[in-house]
C-alpha cells in the first residue's frame, strides 16, 4: 500500500511534467529537509532588469555574452543597474515595482564548490508566479506556482568557481493559474523566498515521512526513500533521546520501510510543543531534524488530538509584513507574525490563502500552534481546464512534500469558495484523492461560501454534494458585514453537515483602527461596529451544535487592490483585528476573551 503511494507520486510528477510543460524543462521536486543538509545561501542583492514587454528572451540578455569586438555592443547590462534583495517582493523595494506585474530578469554570479560533495542543487524556496532559471547562459528548466519549493540538479552544468545565473520572474495573472485573475491580497512578484545551493553525495535520502500511528501513542511509522533505486541498503532512523534506533535494508526501488514502538514518547501538543532530534541516515548520507508526534483524527462530529477532542482557536494569516508593505520571507518576520497571532490565545493559524515559507511553519510548531494549509484554489479556478487541474495537483504535491513531517499541520485545504459544477468535483476530488495519498495522517477540509438561511427551517444549510468527500467542513461566513442578520444572533440556527466537524474558516468585518463611531452602522467603518460584529457571531456560534473551530478573518489588516475606498481602506481590506501598524483594535479584545474563555 505505502508502496503504491509512492510509485503514484512518481507517477504524478512525470504526468504534472509532460502536461504542464510540453516543451520545456520542469523542475524537480526540492529535496526534503535542504536546510537540514550541507548549504551555501544565495540571499542578497542580485542584479535586475524589468522587462515589461519580455524582450529579454529574445535578446537572450540570460547570456550576459562578453562583447567580441571592438565593433560589438549590447543593449543591456545587468551591472550597474537596479539591484533587489533576495528573498523579498520586488513591489516593496522600489515604488516603480509597487504595482508591477510582469517580468524581472535577476542575475548574479555564482561560486559554486565543487569539492564541497558529488552533487549540487540549486534550490529556491518560491518565486512568484512563474520563473525561467538559466545557468552560464543554459535554460535549466522553468516552474510555476508562486508558494512551493523546486530545484535544479546543476551537478553537469555548474563550473568549478565561478558562473552565471539568470532567473526571469513573471507574476502576470492569467486565467488558467493558480490563483486565476483575480484575488483579495497583493500579487507580490518576486524570488520571495530562500534561494540555496544544496549538495549531497551521489546517493542521498531523497524523501523520508516519518508519523505517529494514526491512532496508537507510541508506535512510528517511517519510511526512507534513496535517490537510487538500489536495494540491500542499510537506512536507519534514530531518536536518540528516546533512546530508539531502528535499521531497514532497502527494496529494489531504494525504498525501505520501518515501524518501531517509543513507549517513552511525549506527544505533541499546543499545550506541550514537545519536538525531537530525529536522525535519518543511509550508507551514503545523514540528515537531521525536529519532529513532533501525535494523533489526529475524527470521531462523529468531535476530531481528536491524541485521543482528546480539541476545539480550534484560529486565525486567518497572510504572509505579509504589513508596516513594511511586504511579504514576510525571515525567521524575524514569522516571530513578529506568530507572537502576535499567539497573544490572541489561538491554538491554530490557517495559512491564508497559500503555503507560507518554511520559518512560519517550523516556528508555529516550535511554538505550539497548529497549522491549516492550503494552495490558492480560490474563487474564479478554471475547473474545465485539464492544465490548471496538473498544476494544482503539482501544487499540492509540493506542498505536501515539503511539510508532511510537520506534525503542526493538521488541516489540508482543499478549496476556498468555489461554485459547484460537475467539472469543480472532479477537479477538487482529484486534489483529495492526492492529498490522503501522499499523507493519511492529516485531515482534508474545503471552505464554502454557500449556506444560506432556509425560510422553512429557519437554519442555515448548504447545498453542496462535495462535502461528502471531506473529513470537516468548513464555511465562511460575514454575518454582520456582507449578509444581514436575518433575525436577533441568539436565535440564529445552523444545520450544517450535521454529521461531520464544522470550522468557521472565516468571519468578520471591516474597521479602521481608532475610528470610532455607532456600533449598530455598518459604514461607520468603526471599531465600535466590528467589536459589536465580533460579540453577535461569537454569541451565534454557542449554538451552532457540530462547530470545532473558529478562525477570524484576519489577524493583521493586509494589502488588497480590491479595496477602494479611498479613507477607509486605501488599498487595504481593514478586516484586521490587528491594524497595518500594529495596533490592536477593540475587536481583538473580544476575541482574545473568548479564546481565553476556552480551555
Ligand atoms: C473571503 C475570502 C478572503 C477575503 C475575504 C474578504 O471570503 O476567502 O480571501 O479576503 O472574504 O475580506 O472579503
Amino acid at each position: 500500500m505505502l508502496v503504491k503511494r509512492i510509485y503514484l507520486r512518481y507517477w504524478l510528477a512525470l504526468l504534472a511534467c509532460v502536461c504542464a510543460f510540453p516543451s520545456v524543462l520542469c523542475a524537480q521536486d526540492a529535496l526534503i529537509n535542504v536546510y537540514g543538509r550541507k548549504h551555501t545561501l544565495l540571499n542578497g542583492k542580485w542584479n535586475a532588469i524589468i522587462d515589461p514587454y519580455l524582450q529579454g528572451r529574445r535578446t537572450g540578455i540570460y547570456k550576459n555574452r562578453p562583447l567580441k569586438d571592438k565593433t560589438d555592443f549590447k543593449e543591456y547590462a545587468f551591472e550597474g543597474g537596479l539591484r533587489l534583495n533576495v528573498p523579498s517582493d520586488w513591489n516593496s523595494q522600489t515604488p516603480e515595482l509597487k504595482y508591477y506585474e510582469g517580468s524581472v530578469w535577476y542575475a548574479r554570479r555564482l561560486e559554486v564548490d565543487r569539492q564541497q560533495a558529488e552533487r549540487v542543487f540549486l534550490y529556491f524556496g518560491a518565486a512568484n508566479y512563474r520563473c525561467n532559471v538559466y545557468l552560464n547562459g543554459k535554460k535549466l528548466g522553468s516552474h510555476e506556482g508562486g508558494f512551493t519549493p523546486f530545484q535544479f540538479e546543476i551537478t553537469d552544468e555548474a563550473r568549478e568557481g565561478d558562473n552565471f545565473l539568470a532567473v526571469e520572474v513573471n507574476n502576470t495573472r492569467t486565467s488558467d493559474a493558480i490563483p486565476a485573475l483575480s484575488f483579495d491580497w497583493w500579487n507580490y512578484g518576486g524570488i520571495t523566498r530562500d534561494v540555496m545551493l544544496v549538495y549531497t553525495p551521489d546517493r542521498y535520502i531523497h524523501d523520508y515521512f516519518i508519523q505517529l500511528d494514526k491512532f496508537k501513542a507510541d508506535c512510528i511509522h517511517a519510511w526512507i526513500q534513496l535517490s537510487e533505486q538500489a536495494a540491500g541498503q542499510r537506512v536507519k532512523v534514530e531518536i536518540p533521546e528516546l533512546k530508539v534506533s531502528c535499521e531497514a535494508l532497502t527494496d529494489a526501488f531504494g525504498l525501505a520501510q520501518v515501524s518501531f514502538r517509543a513507549k517513552e514518547l511525549a506527544r505533541w501538543s499546543p499545550r506541550n510543543p514537545k519536538l525531537y532530534k530525529v536522525i535519518v541516515s543511509s550508507e551514503t548520507d545523514c540528515v537531521q531534524e525536529q519532529i513532533g508526534f501525535r494523533n489526529l483524527y475524527v470521531k462523529g462530529t468531535e476530531i481528536y488530538l491524541n485521543d482528546e477532542p480539541v476545539f480550534f482557536k484560529s486565525v486567518g494569516l497572510h504572509e505579509e509584513i504589513a508596516q513594511r508593505q511586504g511579504r514576510a520571507f525571515s525567521r524575524q518576520d514569522a516571530v513578529a507574525l506568530l507572537t502576535e497571532a499567539k497573544a490572541l490565545g489561538v491554538n491554530t493559524v490557517r495559512l491564508a490563502h497559500y503555503p507560507q515559507n518554511e520559518y512560519i511553519v517550523h516556528l508555529a510548531e516550535e511554538m505550539g500552534i497548529m497549522l491549516w494549509e492550503e494552495i490558492p484554489l480560490w474563487q474564479g479556478i478554471d475547473f474545465e481546464n485539464d492544465v490548471t487541474r496538473t498544476k494544482a495537483q503539482r501544487m499540492y504535491r509540493e506542498m505536501i512534500l515539503r511539510d508532511r513531517n510537520r506534525c503542526a499541520l493538521v488541516f489540508w485545504g482543499v478549496a476556498n469558495e468555489t461554485a459547484p459544477s460537475q467539472a469543480r468535483n472532479a477537479f477538487l476530488k482529484s486534489i483529495v484523492d492526492l492529498c490522503r495519498q501522499m499523507d493519511s495522517t492529516r485531515l482534508v477540509t474545503a471552505a464554502f461560501d454557500l449556506p444560506k438561511l432556509n425560510p422553512q427551517t429557519g437554519a442555515f444549510e448548504m447545498e453542496e454534494s462535495f462535502v461528502e468527500e471531506l473529513d470537516v467542513v468548513s464555511v465562511n461566513k460575514y454575518m454582520g458585514w456582507y449578509h444581514h442578520w436575518p433575525m436577533p444572533p441568539t436565535q440564529v440556527k445552523w444545520n450544517i453537515a450535521p454529521d461531520k466537524p464544522l470550522i468557521f474558516s472565516e468571519f468578520g468585518g471591516e474597521a479602521l483602527y481608532g475610528q470610532s463611531g455607532d456600533a449598530t452602522v455598518t459604514s461607520s467603518w468603526s471599531e465600535e461596529y466590528q467589536e459589536q460584529l465580533y460579540k453577535d457571531n461569537l454569541e451565534m456560534f454557542s449554538r451552532v451544535p457540530n462547530l470545532v473551530g473558529v478562525s477570524p478573518w484576519i489577524l493583521f489588516d493586509f494589502r488588497s487592490p480590491y479595496r477602494f475606498h479611498p479613507t477607509n481602506q486605501e488599498g487595504w481590506n481593514r478586516k484586521g483585528l490587528v491594524s497595518d501598524q500594529g495596533y490592536r483594535k477593540k475587536a481583538w479584545y473580544v476575541m482574545k476573551r473568548y479564546y481565553d474563555s476556552i480551555r
